[in-house]
């Protein structure tokens, strides 16, 4: 992994102008004012696909982004931010390229995509918000619901557990993988900062309260993110290189119901606590055999 130096000077626009279409409370919000706090003077080229991410531009000839932005279809996202990172490093541009994508595009619809560019190890930083559903099309399933959340094609709750992303990215080697928690400042500012100076293929994972799918109160959308990092339902972690594993925030034994009650989704037949615990903990067990078989992180 080799580290390139970052400018920290704010830019007088915005990433994300006042007066964007995201609902009150989106995750988005707090995650993209935070990513251009770290950018300062930087101003990135952001790359993204048909989600809420791209709604929130608004009507072309006005946008809520103030960076040039690329509309991609789900498939192409990161071909695309690829092929724009290649001619900015031909033409001697310092740009970052960032895909800034849904669940929807990351998990499902833009993986193969994202898969090849993760494997070539191109110099784009890919962003995905993950609020665990088709926000943007009515709160449809994806492969990123949690099991027994209830949503438009699920009304008796998922069947089947959300699908460990993380692990998938690792499993491609690349130098900068991290989960980013919107309770968790200092720790998301230092993860953005790192993505952003290190070269080749980089994933961050934030999990991003969505109350309009998530069936929660807007002011509690912090809230809701810490107790999902105290109980264990989303580890805060890193990964170097595909194999050197770090815990930054450990779980704190928040108790599952501090997450789960505040959110009218969890309503489904498997949201059982106890099964949901039995989750957490076969999911840190997981991590934990994944720090102790990896490289020590130096
Ligand atoms: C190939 C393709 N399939 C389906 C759609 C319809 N579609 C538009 S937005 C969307 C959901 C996107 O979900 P996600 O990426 O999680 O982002 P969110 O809307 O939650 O922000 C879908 C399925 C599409 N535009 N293109
Ligand atoms: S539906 Fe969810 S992800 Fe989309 S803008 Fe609203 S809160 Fe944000």
């Amino acid at each position: 992994m080799t580290t390139q130096a970052m400018p920290m000077t704010a830019h007088p626009d915005p990433l994300l102008r006042p007066g964007n279409t995201n609902c009150a409370g989106c995750g988005m919000s707090l995650g993209l004012h935070w990513i251009d706090e770290i950018l300062g003077s930087e101003r990135p080229y952001l790359v993204i696909p048909a989600c809420c991410g791209i709604v929130t531009a608004g009507a072309y000839p006005t946008s809520a982004y103030g960076v040039p932005t690329a509309a991609a279809t789900f498939a192409s996202a990161a071909s695309y931010a690829t092929g724009i990172a290649t001619v900015a490093a031909l033409n001697n541009e310092h740009h970052p390229v960032i895909c800034w994508t849904g669940d929807g595009g990351t998990y499902d619809i833009g993986l193969a995509t994202l898969s090849a560019a993760a494997e070539r190890n191109e110099d784009i930083l890919y962003i995905c918000y993950d609020n665990e559903i088709y926000g943007n099309t009515g709160g449809q399933r994806s492969s990123a619901t949690p099991e027994g959340v209830v949503t438009t094609t699920t009304p008796r709750g998922k069947g089947e557990r959300k699908k460990n992303m993380m692990a998938i990215m690792a499993a491609h080697r690349v130098p900068y993988a991290a989960t980013l928690s919107v309770a968790h400042r200092e720790d998301f500012l230092r993860k953005v900062r790192t993505a952003l100076s290190t070269k080749g293929f980089r994933f961050l994972l934030m999990l991003s309260p969505c109350p309009t799918g998530w069936k929660s109160e807007p002011d509690q959308s912090v809230e809701l993110i810490r107790a999902a990092v105290g109980c264990g339902i989303f580890p805060v972690f890193e990964v170097f290189d595909g194999d050197r594993y770090v815990i930054n925030v450990p779980r704190d034994g928040t108790p599952i119901e501090d997450y789960v009650e505040k959110q009218r989704r969890y309503s489904g037949l498997a949201a059982d606590p106890s099964r949901l615990r039995a989750q957490i903990d076969d999911q840190w067990r997981m991590l934990e055999r994944m720090i102790h078989s990896g490289r020590p992180h130096v």
